[in-house]
């Protein structure tokens, strides 16, 4: 009996230095001093021990068990210790790596543009206005001297919610608002977003931006247009920039002009920017057509106006060089974190 429990104190010693891990260390545990365990089967078998020697033999369980027991212990605490060392290694934080950095946004181009328009007429005195892009087929066309079965309704073909109803083409249905409301005199622009049913391709979409422009007061007249412009164009484009007013027809204004400025790129000797005119076209403009004016109950005998329409990707195209507009659209990183 003796020789066995010393045996198996021999066995135990080995097993439990030879632990790798707690995991195994358990394993030894319950191999020797669990229910089913080597000690347990020694003590089973006392009642082949001579009575006599049963408490001797007991003592030597007891003793047996209390060294394998501690011994686990001593080995339990090391094992944690050393796998706490390498946790503590494998979590450590290196406080010198660079932190990432966080990119900070910016204004899209056409906003960039819009802005800048924005700051140029306000610095004139105007107010800005903004209105509802699904308008009524009146606001956007009849109000405007467009009556049904007029050519213009082609031009600007659009989507149509009903008869009615339709997704505006431009932004002066804001701007007839305006003038029903009767206060005078008016000096506003309306940007936003308008609407055609036009193809994709470098220089349309069927989804874009508008600034107008309107003034009404009395004695209005075509110098205050050409003024108002030019200044406009200088402030946009440079202090040497020159405007033309090429004669042009639209149904809401008479006289009606589209409007093109000097070539920045080459000052207008002509360059491939302005394919060799010297002259970049903007936007078109006239006087208010007395028939519009009478519409939204303003009497054409008391008052005169001047409009005018300017594409705000037209704009932003040419400030940035840009030549192809659905660049701004595609939302591309690489091309936006350029301006
Ligand atoms: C263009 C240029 C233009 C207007 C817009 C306007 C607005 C009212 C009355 C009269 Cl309420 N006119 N806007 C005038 C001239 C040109 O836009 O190329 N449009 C198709």
């Amino acid at each position: 009996m003796k020789e066995r429990l010393a045996q198996i104190k021999e066995e135990a010693v080995r097993q439990i230095q030879s632990s790798d891990g707690l995991a195994k260390l358990n394993e030894v545990r319950v191999a020797f001093l669990g229910k089913k365990g080597e000690l347990t089967a020694v003590l089973k078998g006392m009642k082949d021990v001579l009575p006599e020697e049963r408490p001797m033999v007991g003592q030597l369980v007891n003793e047996t068990r209390e060294s394998i027991e501690r011994l686990i212990e001593e080995t339990k605490a090391k094992l944690e210790a050393a796998e706490r060392e390498i946790r503590l290694k494998q979590e450590v934080i290196d406080v010198t790596l660079p932190a990432k950095k966080n990119r900070v946004g910016h204004r899209h181009p056409n906003t960039i543009a819009l802005e800048e328009v924005e700051r140029i007429f306000v610095g004139m005195g105007y107010e800005v206005v903004e209105g509802p892009e699904v308008e009524y087929d009146y606001y956007n066309f009849e109000a405007l001297n467009i009556p049904a079965n007029h050519p213009a309704k082609d031009e600007q073909d659009t989507f149509y919610i009903n008869d009615k109803i339709l997704l505006r083409t431009q932004t002066s249905p804001v701007q007839v608002r305006q003038m029903e409301k009767g206060k005078l005199p008016i000096r506003m622009i309306a940007p936003g977003r308008v609407f055609r049913s036009d193809e994709v391709d470098a220089t349309h979409s069927p989804s874009f931006h508008q600034v107008e422009g309107l003034v009404v007061d009395r004695q209005i007249t075509f110098a205050d247009l050409k003024g108002t412009l030019a200044a406009f164009a200088k402030e946009l484009f440079g202090e040497g920039t020159k405007v033309k007013f090429r004669p042009h027809h639209f149904p809401f204004t008479e006289p009606s002009a589209e409007v093109d400025v000097t070539c920045f790129k080459c000052g207008g000797k002509g360059c491939r920017f302005c394919k060799g005119s010297g002259w970049i076209e903007i936007l078109g403009c006239g006087m208010v057509h007395p028939r519009v004016l009478k519409m939204s109950g303003i009497d054409p005998e008391e008052y005169s106006g001047f409009a005018f329409g300017v594409g705000l990707e037209r704009i932003a195209l040419l400030k940035y060089e840009i030549d192809d507009m659905r660049l701004l659209y595609e939302n591309d990183d690489r091309f936006l974190k350029q301006f």
